[in-house]
């Protein structure tokens, strides 16, 4: 197989998954915008993503957050997906929305707080194996703000404690992976800040027990694919919540901010053989679009990472290996920035002809005529947000 077609098939069988709520409305503490055409119910924000599946022809899964894309019957929203082309992927959990948690979920001091998170991690399993979801994502707003507030200590036996329960409750082909976040909304202790507690959570659960890298969930600085590479020698990479700051955790869309760092984690997944399907790594975003229209938003990610994986798979493997072996410091640079420097847009214009899809994805979304069929479709109701 030339090298083309080997890349073309390793990007064919890429699969990204959407979030749900990055479809409603979203925005920061100063301002959440409303958009036109926005959904208002968890049906539309599927249809939202089966469109961009659509335009990528990448995108068959999308991520479900509960209590914001709560249904009466999972079922039958897992099958409207299904018609639609896609499937319900990961199960997000909220502990975080609720008065109860003001002094935590599953870490609350108070054990009648910490029961009632507990039931609705329970409660999101039992979501998950109406969906033939196989994730069940967690994210805890956990933390403290001033020291001495609670004992870093206790905090943590009570999380253990939550996770063993949870892990317990999983069927075998459902995986749980634990997300980390340096700060916000506790601003003095997280309780699961960065991926050393998460692997160390990880490690007395379970093999189906990894590790969560949101990609903005870190200190300003922070050599992300370090840690990429680090837990997939471990075998505890899950996945990750791909999105991009300037700042702090800006939730803005992957590659947006960075896309040399985007190209990075991804030369270190291709470098680790994680591309391919069978190492089960979990790539999906999480980002808001606050401003811009979140469809083409959204399609604009996928294509971000398509074009970052392109880049990581024209990486001469070869060429690399042996300059670093021979200490070739400017050569192993060189050999990096000639495949980050490539332009790989004509490839991917290819491969989609190939697939079927429109070469231009954006463009053959806006000549589509969607976003207004949409506007004139969803008249009233409520629009759908995070509710903060
Ligand atoms: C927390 C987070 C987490 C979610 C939320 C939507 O910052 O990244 O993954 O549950 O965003
Ligand atoms: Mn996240």
């Amino acid at each position: 197989m030339t090298d083309i077609a080997r890349i073309k098939a390793a990007l064919r069988a890429q699969r990204i998954e959407t979030p749900s709520w990055a479809f409603g409305n979203s925005g920061t503490r100063f301002k959440v915008f409303a958009q036109e055409a926005v959904p208002r119910n968890a049906y539309e924000k599927v249809d939202d993503a089966a469109t961009v599946h659509r335009f990528t022809g990448i995108a068959p899964s999308v991520a479900l957050h509960i209590p914001w894309d709560h249904v009466a019957n999972y079922a039958d929203l897992s099958k409207h997906a299904s018609d639609a082309g896609i499937r319900i992927g990961a199960i997000n959990p909220n502990v975080f929305q609720e008065d109860d948690y003001r002094l935590g979920s599953v870490c609350n001091p108070d054990p009648n707080v910490r029961r009632k998170a507990l039931d609705h991690l329970l409660d999101c399993v039992e979501i998950g194996v109406t969906t033939g979801s196989t994730i069940l994502s967690l994210w805890f707003a956990d933390g403290t703000n001033y020291p001495g507030q609670d004992s870093v200590r206790a905090r943590q036996d009570r999380l253990a404690e939550a996770l063993a329960a949870t892990y317990a409750a999983m069927p075998e082909r459902m995986r749980m992976l634990l997300e980390y976040k340096l700060f916000e909304p506790s601003f003095y202790t997280m309780d699961v800040p960065d991926w050393g507690t998460s692997y160390l959570h990880c490690l007395a659960l379970g093999d189906r027990a990894q590790v969560l890298v949101d990609t903005g969930h870190h200190a300003p600085g922070t050599n992300i694919e370090f840690i990429v590479a680090l837990l997939l020698r471990a075998g505890r990479l899950g996945g990750f919540h791909f999105n991009s700051r300037f700042y702090a955790d800006d939730d803005l869309m992957v590659g947006a901010a960075d896309p040399f760092q985007l190209f990075r984690i991804m030369h270190e997944i291709v470098q680790a053989g994680a591309l391919d399907a069978a190492a089960d790594v979990a790539f999906m975003l999480d980002q808001c679009h606050n401003i811009e229209p979140k469809i083409p938003a959204m399609i604009r990610s996928v294509l971000n990472v398509q074009e970052a994986t392109a880049k990581a798979l024209l990486v001469d493997a070869d060429a690399l290996r042996a300059a670093q072996q021979s200490g070739d410091v400017l050569g192993a640079n060189a050999v990096l920035m000639d495949a980050f420097n490539t332009d790989v847009r004509p490839i991917l214009a290819e491969l989609r002809e190939e697939m079927g899809i429109d070469p231009d994805p954006i463009a053959a979304y806006r000549r589509s005529g969607h976003h207004q069929r949409l506007v004139a479709e969803r008249q009233g109701g409520s629009q759908a947000g995070w509710g903060a």
